[in-house]
């Protein structure tokens, strides 16, 4: 007799459109160009995914340093600092870029202030491919990085009455409304987004967890160590009463014995986390448990991005 289990699902979950154009755009450009394609850092943060799209061709690469003139790179979807584009224009390479708009829309804000004149304050994590290209858009010194409210009492902009704010866009949505309230206590001319840039794929995934935390015992999030809207939901899990909330990357990563005896758990997935490693998740409960699943769904996503031009043409 297998022990009765709840595993309550979260949806939204897994991937977002950002993450859907970005594999698109690899898979398209191995088609349109042939292997091997290169890619500026992990095109979104997967091993499976990047696993796979190595496996069609891709050639995976930190820097475009490591990528040969005669091949095409792509940019991946956190974004690259202007001087990467600007280095293979120079090389005369052709490279596609995988941004996700969402996090281009962040670099078009900062751009706009920089040209009204003010300095930026960016609410993120220190070495993170997102922050990096979005604090590349501006010249050395006109962002101010803080990661942490107490981080706010340190900054010394270069005039406190011309500043503005912009942030990741996969930060805990709670710790980051903290900041922003630190900011604009500590400088109240601070211009900025009505809340801040945290995209609609982190907002829903958190807020599914939210919803489902009250109801579970403990909460696997499926996802990588180094994807940081994943990392956010098990914060979230833990924040709203999850005593055991977990990052795995796939089924064989759950610690079964830490499970022993809990009745109800909860399953959400990064917006890079592809829907095969939930399924695989699930079908090893199912050889554990007497399971039932149960669907949260706490909103609807329909949102899909075009990929760019170049690749839509034959
Ligand atoms: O930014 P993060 O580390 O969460 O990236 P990811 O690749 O896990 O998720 C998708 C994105 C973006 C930008
Ligand atoms: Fe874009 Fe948000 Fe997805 Fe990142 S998590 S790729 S910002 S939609």
């Amino acid at each position: 007799m297998k022990p009765a289990l709840t595993l309550y699902l979260a949806a939204p979950r897994g991937f977002c459109a950002g993450v859907d154009r970005a594999i698109k755009i690899v898979e398209m450009a191995i088609e349109k160009w042939g292997a091997p394609v290169f890619v500026r850092h992990e095109i979104v943060h997967n091993k499976f995914v990047v696993d796979s799209l190595r496996e069609k061709g891709a050639v995976f690469v930190e820097e475009l340093s490591d990528c040969p003139d005669d091949r095409p790179v792509i940019f991946s979807a956190h974004g690259v600092p202007k001087s990467v584009p600007a280095e293979a224009q120079r090389r005369n390479m052709v490279y596609v870029d995988a941004t996700c708009p969402l996090v281009s829309k962040v670099h078009i804000e900062a751009e706009r202030h920089h040209a009204d004149g003010l300095q930026m304050v960016m609410i993120g994590h220190a070495g993170h491919p997102e922050v990096l290209g979005t604090m590349g858009q501006l010249p050395e010194g006109e962002v101010l990085l803080v990661e942490t409210a107490e981080d706010v009492a340190h900054l010394a902009p270069r005039d406190p009455e011309r500043l503005a704010f912009i942030t990741q866009t996969t930060l805990s949505v709670d710790d980051t409304a903290g900041i922003v309230a630190a900011l604009k206590a500590r400088f109240p001319g601070i211009v900025g987004p009505a809340k801040e840039d945290i995209c609609y794929a982190t907002t829903n995934r958190q807020a599914a967890v939210k919803t489902i935390a009250p109801r579970i015992e403990a909460l696997l999030v499926i996802g990588a160590p180094n994807s940081s809207n994943s990392r956010r939901l098990v914060e979230v899990g833990s924040a709203n009463g999850c005593a055991y909330s977990q990052l795995v990357q796939r089924a064989t990563d759950i610690d079964w014995r830490a499970l022993d005896g809990v009745r109800a758990v909860g399953v959400t997935a990064g917006a890079s986390a592809p829907e095969v490693l939930i399924n695989e998740v699930i079908d090893a409960f199912r050889a554990r448990f007497d399971l039932t699943v149960e669907l949260v769904e706490t909103a609807r996503e329909d949102i899909e991005f075009k990929v760019p031009r170049v690749l839509r043409m034959s």
